[in-house]
């Protein structure tokens, strides 16, 4: 099979373990017959230093023509110290997911029997969890006008039917190959958008009679995704909540640094890890790249590259369980990088 697959790279750690994950897809490329090729562009703060825009046209460009995007992770303490700054990294990423409607971000929350130890839950609380996170990705409160003076400040959250509907239905049809078990997560006591949230995705259900669906507040299910996260099988829910659900969903895994995502339509496909750029640890080789790499992984699913992804994840499992792992998951040994646990890999 023949990819282009658009490269951003974007700050902090985004660079280190992008660069993993493309070396890895390079020998997938290479033990499969695949060709692959990678093209690069700036997002981010480092499309800022280099044009003044997070975004730059060329980026867009170039992801418009690709196959699929691989995204590192954006954002810069820089800017996150200065509430003023009108152009920001993570406008690159948001208008990114905008302008080419990647609606709908699929966050797989796996707990590996390698790593229950390393969460901070209790192991029996946690063996055997497998979430599939559907996060609404181009609307809400992140896409909302928004105003910021000195005494007052607004963002506006806003949903509309379609947009609920067109991932209501893939959540669902997820769940049909899956355990057959949807909850939807809002807060339809107190939000306008929520209560359409609940309309909506209750009329479609009729058209999936074999998914039990159910309704959770957020704060309600940010408790219980700590307390009993193997209840859930398939969550659908906004933005902002998607967000801070699957960052808290990381601690049942034992780090940020393993969680992959896909942001896809029908047209476009980016794949990037859930964690941002961290800069604070960037180029101390210690940032964890299973994150890109899996994200890689789905990368390959998305293409019907079934067995390639398979072996990818074979891989990942055996670096966990040999302990080639960077010093967020590590206790064994202290001088495994970023590009060593992305070496183990590649060559699996
Ligand atoms: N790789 C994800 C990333 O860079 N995240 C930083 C960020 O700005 N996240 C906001 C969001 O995912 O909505």
């Amino acid at each position: 099979m023949k990819l282009n697959i658009a490269v951003l790279p974007g700050d902090g750690v985004g660079p280190e373990v992008t660069a993993q994950a493309v070396k890895v897809l390079k020998a997938i490329a290479m033990e499969f017959g695949h060709l692959f090729t990678f093209n690069k562009a700036f997002v981010g703060a480092s499309a800022i230093d280099k044009t003044g825009d997070p975004l730059p046209e060329e980026t867009i460009s170039i992801c418009q023509n690709a196959d699929a995007i691989l995204f590192g992770a954006i954002g810069s303490a820089k800017y996150d110290m200065d509430p003023d700054a009108k152009v920001r990294p993570e406008q690159g990423l948001l208008r990114l997911r905008k302008s080419l409607d990647l609606y709908a971000n699929i966050r797989p929350v796996i707990a590996y029997e390698d790593l229950l130890n390393k969460s901070s839950l209790k192991v029996k609380q946690i063996r055997d969890t497998n979430i599939l996170i559907y996060r609404e990705l181009t609307g809400g409160l992140y896409f909302g006008e928004k105003k910021l003076s000195n005494d007052n400040a607004s963002d506006i959250c806003e949903y509309s039917r379609f947009e609920i509907e067109r991932i209501a239905h893939l959540a669902f049809k997820a769940a049909q190959t899956r355990k057959g078990k949807l909850t939807l997560v809002d807060k339809a006591n107190a939000l306008a958008t929520s209560r359409l949230w609940r309309k909506v995705v209750k009329e479609l259900a009729s058209q999936y009679p074999n998914v039990e669906l159910n309704f959770m507040y957020i704060d309600n299910a940010a408790m219980e995704l700590i307390i009993n996260p193997r209840q859930f099988d398939v969550i659908l829910t906004e933005n902002m909540f998607g967000d801070i659900l699957s960052e808290e969903a990381s601690v049942i895994v034992g780090s940020i640094g393993l969680l992959a995502s896909a942001s896809i339509n029908d047209k476009y496909a980016m794949f990037e890890p859930i964690h941002g750029a961290y800069d604070k640890f960037a180029n101390k080789g210690i940032a964890n790249p299973i994150a890109s790499i899996l994200s890689a992984a789905m990368l390959l699913d998305h293409f019907g590259l079934d067995k390639e992804a398979a072996l990818v994840r074979q891989a990942v499992d055996k670096s966990l369980k040999l302990h080639i792992t960077t010093p967020d998951l590590n206790t064994k040994y202290d001088n495994i990088t970023t590009t060593k646990v992305g070496d183990f890999i590649e060559d699996f």
